[in-house]
């Protein structure tokens, strides 16, 4: 019974390791999707990675417009980008064709 339980647990943990095969703890993803991100708002902790990932059909492109630091991605309609933040705060976040309706927050604590 110990053996199939410990055989249970490696499977387990084996299943884990598959489904986050490079962003290791601390990141979240948010969805691209026609024409809002999901979720709206985010809190995570510095050092957390968010990875943006396109659902949708039209383009879009995640592009900070406040906060402690500035950065943006291509416009796209496929694929995903992803972001470290290193700096506590709050930023706004919208997709440039589609704002101001498509926008969210990340407070980063
Ligand atoms: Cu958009």
């Amino acid at each position: 019974m110990k053996k199939l339980i410990a055989a249970l647990v490696a499977a387990a943990t084996a299943a884990a390791l598959l489904a986050a095969p490079t962003l290791g703890a601390g990141s979240r993803t948010v969805s691209v999707k026609d024409n809002r991100f999901g979720p709206r708002t985010l809190t995570i902790h510095r050092g957390t990675t968010v990875r943006w990932v396109w659902r949708g059909r039209a383009p879009h492109n995640v592009t900070v417009t406040g906060g402690p630091s500035r950065f943006r991605s291509s416009t796209k309609t496929s694929g995903s980008y992803r972001h470290r933040f290193t700096k506590r705060g709050t930023y706004r976040i919208l997709c440039t064709i589609h704002a101001p309706g498509m926008r969210m927050t990340v407070k980063v604590s």
